[in-house]
């Protein structure tokens, strides 16, 4: 596939109302059970942060089986803390590529809206497009494959037939199979996001803006040709305050005085 050639898919709108002040941006925290400092940082953040919306761009949990996974341990906690953040500030969850299967059940425990892949966010004068940036990362074929499966209302309605012991089987094993395929990719060749498609689509969306998550690799850069500037595009730091070499999080901060990224502290 080369770029460009990836149509637009049918986008929602997100009209910021006058009274924001400011939209953080958060997304791959990959948060499990393994992870009890990352989650941390995250209930600290969401009760500090003076943002009027928190908009998660995906990747909010390592692993979803289904919206019955909120009534226990690990992630019962991270839902309580999700919820109180949404009861005092808008709070948009976006699926990525590993928590596809969260849903409206889930969604509304947290007090929170689901957030359209992709979607416009009107704020400060700008439309940013909203992405989680898989779909856009056109040169892993195999993923791209099982992505366009995965997201049919049937293999999902299938899948989430399965008890919750059997569905978490099937994360593990998912999970074992893709920790053993990115140990066999060069670190130098992780996918990244189709520029030219990119900025296909921040044309259609009509979007000078546009922030995703997915890489993690972090930057904010002009995006389209010199001669055909399309906007600025910001990628979204992930988050793991548990790794004992690279502790690391970051929020980017939106707001009428332009776009900051900010740290966050895990204690
Ligand atoms: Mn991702």
């Amino acid at each position: 596939m080369t770029g460009g050639t990836l149509p637009f898919p049918a986008a929602q709108t997100l009209n910021a109302p006058p009274s924001w002040r400011c939209i953080d941006f958060v997304s791959d925290l990959h948060l499990h059970a393994g992870l009890p400092r990352t989650a941390q940082a995250l209930a600290r953040y969401l009760r500090e942060t003076p943002a009027d919306a928190v908009l998660i761009l995906g990747d909010l949990f390592e692993a979803w089986v289904g919206d019955d996974m909120r009534h226990t341990g690990f992630e019962a906690d991270c839902t309580a803390a999700l919820a109180d953040a949404g009861k005092r500030l808008y709070l948009g969850i976006m699926v990525g590529n590993r928590d596809f299967l969260l849903g409206q059940e889930m969604v509304g425990a947290c007090h929170a809206h689901l957030l359209n892949d992709p979607t416009i966010l009107n704020a400060f004068g700008h439309r940013t497009l909203l992405i989680h940036g898989d779909e856009l990362c056109l040169t892993d074929e195999a993923y791209l494959r099982f992505r366009t499966e995965v997201r049919q209302p049937s293999w999902r309605q299938t899948f989430l037939a399965q008890p919750l012991h059997k569905r978490l089987l099937v994360a593990r094993q998912m999970r074992e199979g893709s920790a053993k395929h990115q140990h066999q990719q060069a670190p130098a060749i992780w996918a990244d996001v189709d520029e030219a498609t990119a900025v296909a689509w921040m044309r259609a969306a009509q979007a000078d803006v546009l922030v995703h998550g997915h890489t993690h690799h972090p930057k904010s850069h002009p995006i389209g040709a010199p001669e055909a500037p399309a906007g600025t595009r910001h990628v979204l730091s992930d988050w793991d305050f548990d790794s004992p070499t690279h502790p690391r999080g970051e929020v980017l901060r939106l707001s009428a005085q332009g776009v900051a990224r900010l740290p966050v502290f895990p204690r």
